[in-house]
C-alpha cells in the first residue's frame, strides 16, 4: 500500500509513473516536525532494525550507523566518510519491528541520519517534497510496490552485457587498435572499447579530433564486424566558442542555463569556459539528445554520460575571489592559518553551492535556481538522449548509462558508480552497492572493475573480475594516471581467460534474469535476509548476495585470502568453476570456510533450482545460447525461462522460452 504526503511546493521530478492521490494527515510511525519550510521525520528504531536502500551510497548493505545525503556530487575521493556520491536515490526500507518503505521525492538535498546522531533514531530532513510511505508483507513486496510506482527499468541491447575495456588515455585510433589486438591475441573475449574524452576536439561534445581519429566511422564499422563496439563518452558541459555549432545553436535557441538575468551562465569545466544545457526544458534536452545522431550515423550505438551532477571545476565568481585571496597573500609570511586560507581558496572551488545557486533553469517560463532542482540534472540530461533515441527509432534499444542519476532515470539508462580506486575496500563496496541500486530501479549498473584511481594489482583485478562477471554492466576502466590494467597485460592469462569466459557462459542466465527482474520490478541482487527474513544470522551478512533466482554469490574481497567464510542460510550445492571444469558439492545450512584460489569462481546453487550455461564465446554476437547445458540441484523436473528476444528491439522482449530440465 502506498500513501503520499506533500510538503511545500515540490518541483516535479518525474520519478513516479503512477498516479497516487495525496493523503492528508500524518504518516504512521513517524514524528513529523515542520519548521521554516523544512520538514523532519523521526522514527525510533529497535535494536535489531536494519535500514536498506539509498542506491548509490557508501558503507554497508545495512545503512544503519551513518548519515547520508541525497545530493549528486562529484568528488573522486570515495572515502568511507563520504555522505553522498554521484546520484541521489532517496528510497529506504526499514526492516524489523515494523517494516516499511519511504521515498522522499525531491530535487533538492535530502538528508538521512540513520543512527548517526543517536544510534536509535532515524531522522530524515528535507523541504518541498512528495513523500511516499509504502507498506507490504515483506521487504521484497515493498520493493516491488516501489518499483511499480517508479516504472520499468531500462533494458539495454544484449551485446551491452558483454565485457568492455576502457581507460582514460586511449588517445588515438592506434591506441584503440592496440587494445583490440591485445584482447584478440590473448584470446580474451571483448564486446566494447570505450572512448574517453581524448577523442574530442578541444573537449567539445560531439566533435572528433581528425588527426587522432581520421576515420571514426570506418573504425567503428570495421570493429563492429569483428564483434566489438566503440562507446564514446559525452560530457555535460559545452565549450563556449563561437563557431562551435553546439554552442552557437544553444545560444541562439536559449537552451543553456542562465544567470538570474537570463544570460548564459558560464562555468569552468574541461574546455575552460563552458555552459550547461538547460535539461529541465524538454525542448532543450531533446535538442542536446539530437546531437548523439552525429555518432549514431557513424554506426555507434552506445554512450556514457559523464560530469552531469553537473560537475563544475569553478564558477566565475568563485575563481575571481580565489585569485584575490591568493594575490592578497603574496609576499605575506604564511602562518598555518593563512596558508590554509590560501589553499582553501582553490580547494573549495569545485561544485560550490553558491555557484549552483546562481545558475538558473527555465521551467514553464519561470527562472528557477539550480539549487532547487540540483539532483535532477544528470537524470534529465540522460533522459534527453533516450528521448531522442525513442523518437528516432521507437523500438530500438541503445546502450546508455550515466554517472549522475536520480530515481526516474532508471527508466532511460543505466549508471556506473564513478571514480572508485584500486582498493580492496572498493571491491567490497561494489558488492554492497548492487542490491541497493536494484532496490531503486538501477538494474543496469556496475563499477569500474579493477578500480579507477590508483594502481591495481593482478590479484585485485582477478578477484574484482570474479565479481564483475555477475554485474550487468561489466567494464574494466581506469584513470589516465593509473597503471595499465587491460586484462592482457597481466601474467596469468589463463586465469583471466577462465574468468572472463565464465561471464559469457553465464550470459544467457544473467540476461534472462535481468529482463525478468526489469519487467517484474524485482531485484537481481538480493541481500540474504530479503529471502530469509526470519534468519537473524542472514541479517548480518554484508558480503554475500543472491543473484537471480538460482544462485548465491560469496565473492572474495580480501587481499591474500586463500578463501573465505560463507554462511548458507539453507541447503545448497557448491559449484566450483575451475579451469578444467565444474566441481559440485551439496552442503547443509551452516557456516563454512571455502577455499577459493585466484583462478576459480565459487557460487552456490539453491535447492530446487537450475543454472543454464552456454559454451564460452569471444563476444555476445558469437554466443550460442540455443544449446544450453544445465547445472542442477533438483529431484524433479524443473522449468527455467530464458529470454529469447532478438537482442536489440523493445518489442521482442516479450519472447520467452520455458525449458523443462530433468533431474
Ligand atoms: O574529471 O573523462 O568518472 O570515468 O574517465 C574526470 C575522464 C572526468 C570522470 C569519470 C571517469 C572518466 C574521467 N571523468
Amino acid at each position: 500500500m502506498i500513501r503520499k504526503f506533500r510538503y511545500g511546493k515540490p518541483f516535479p521530478t518525474d520519478a513516479v509513473v503512477k498516479n497516487v492521490g495525496q493523503t492528508s494527515g500524518m504518516p504512521p510511525f513517524f514524528t513529523v516536525t515542520e519548521q521554516d519550510g523544512g520538514v523532519e521525520y523521526r522514527y525510533t528504531m529497535e535494536k535489531e532494525d536494519c535500514v536498506f536502500g539509498l542506491g548509490e551510497q557508501m558503507r554497508g548493505i545495512n545503512k544503519r550507523g551513518w548519515h547520508y545525503d541525497g545530493y549528486a556530487y562529484d568528488d573522486p575521493h570515495l572515502t568511507e566518510t563520504r555522505t553522498s556520491l554521484y546520484g541521489a536515490h532517496n528510497f529506504i526500507v526499514v526492516f524489523g519491528a515494523r517494516t516499511f518503505g519511504v521515498f522522499v521525492d525531491c530535487g533538492k538535498r535530502v538528508s538521512f541520519d540513520i543512527g548517526y546522531t543517536d544510534p536509535d533514531e532515524l531522522i530524515i530532513t528535507f523541504a518541498d517534497a512528495d513523500v511516499y510511505f509504502i507498506t507490504g508483507e515483506s521487504v521484497l513486496a515493498i520493493v516491488k510496490t516501489f518499483r511499480e510506482l517508479i516504472g520499468q527499468s531500462y533494458i539495454p541491447p544484449k551485446w551491452a552485457f558483454g565485457f568492455g575495456q576502457s581507460k582514460w588515455g586511449y588517445r588515438c585510433e592506434e591506441d584503440i587498435r592496440e587494445v583490440f589486438r591485445g584482447y584478440e591475441e590473448a584470446e580474451l573475449p571483448l564486446d566494447m572499447i570505450y572512448l574517453d574524452i581524448d577523442y574530442m576536439e578541444e573537449y567539445c561534445d560531439f566533435t572528433v579530433n581528425r588527426e587522432r581519429f581520421p576515420d571514426l566511422k570506418g573504425l567503428a564499422e570495421e570493429f563492429k564486424e569483428k564483434g566489438v563496439r566503440l562507446i564514446p563518452i559525452v560530457d555535460a558541459a559545452v565549450k563556449v566558442k563561437e563557431g562551435y555549432h553546439v554552442y552557437d545553436e544553444g545560444v541562439e535557441k536559449g537552451y543553456f542555463c542562465t544567470d538570474s538575468e537570463g544570460k548564459p551562465y558560464v562555468v569552468g569545466v574541461w574546455p575552460g569556459d563552458s555552459v550547461l544545457p538547460d535539461v529541465l526544458n524538454p525542448e532543450a534536452r531533446l535538442w542536446f539528445g539530437s546531437y548523439y545522431e552525429e555518432f549514431l550515423k557513424q554506426g555507434i550505438e552506445g554512450f556514457w554520460n559523464d560530469m552531469n551532477e553537473p560537475a563544475i571545476f569553478y564558477g566565475q565568481g568563485s575563481i575571481d575571489r580565489a585569485f584575490q585571496v591568493v594575490a592578497s597573500k603574496a609576499g605575506v609570511n604564511l602562518d598555518h592559518e593563512t596558508f590554509n586560507e590560501v589553499q582553501a581558496a582553490f580547494g573549495s572551488l569545485a561544485n560550490n553551492p553558491d555557484d549552483y545557486a546562481a545558475m538558473h533553469h527555465k521551467a514553464e517560463g519561470e527562472l528557477i535556481s539550480h539549487s532547487e532542482v540540483h539532483n535532477l540534472y544528470g537524470d534529465f540530461l540522460t533522459r534527453g538522449a533516450a528521448e531522442y533515441f525513442a523518437e528516432r527509432d521507437p523500438d530500438r534499444r541503445y546502450l546508455l548509462f550515466s554517472r549522475s542519476s536520480y530515481i526516474g532515470m532508471h527508466r532511460y539508462g543505466g549508471i556506473w558508480t564513478g571514480d572508485n580506486a584500486s582498493w580492496w575496500s572498493h571491491l567490497a563496496l561494489n558488492v554492497k552497492m548492487m542490491p541497493s541500486l536494484d532496490m531503486c530501479g538501477f538494474l543496469f549498473a556496475g563499477a569500474d572493475l579493477g578500480g579507477h584511481a590508483e594502481d591495481t594489482t593482478e590479484d585485485l583485478m582477478l578477484r574484482w573480475l570474479a565479481f564483475g562477471i555477475f554485474t550487468p554492466l561489466m567494464r574494466n576502466h581506469a584513470t589516465c594516471t593509473a597503471r595499465d590494467q587491460e586484462c592482457y597485460r597481466f601474467k596469468d592469462l589463463g586465469a583471466f581467460r577462465h574468468i572472463l569466459s565464465l561471464r559469457y557462459r553465464l550470459l544467457p542466465y544473467l540476461y534472462s534474469e535481468f529482463v525478468k527482474c526489469a519487467q517484474k520490478g524485482e531485484m537481481l541482487f538480493k541481500p540474504l535476509c530479503f529471502e530469509y527474513p526470519e534468519d537473524a544470522r542472514a541479517r548480518t551478512v554484508e558480503d554475500q548476495l543472491f543473484w537471480g533466482e538460482s544462485v548465491m554469490l560469496a565473492p572474495v574481497v580480501e587481499a591474500n585470502a586463500a578463501g573465505r567464510y560463507v554462511y548458507l542460510p539453507a541447503r545448497m550445492k557448491l559449484l566450483r568453476f575451475t579451469r578444467h571444469g565444474v566441481r559440485e558439492r551439496v552442503m547443509e545450512k551452516g557456516e563454512y570456510y571455502i577455499d577459493v584460489p585466484l583462478d576459480e569462481v565459487v557460487v552456490f546453487l539453491r535447492e530446487g533450482k537450475v543454472l543454464p550455461l552456454a559454451q564460452p564465446a569471444k563476444n555476445v554476437a558469437s554466443l550460442d545460447d540455443r544449446h544450453l547445458t544445465f547445472l542442477k540441484f533438483i529431484v524433479q523436473t524443473t522449468e527455467y525461462t530464458v529470454c529469447r528476444d532478438d537482442g536489440v528491439t523493445k518489442s521482442s522482449l516479450q519472447n520467452f522460452e520455458t525449458i523443462k530440465v530433468q533431474p
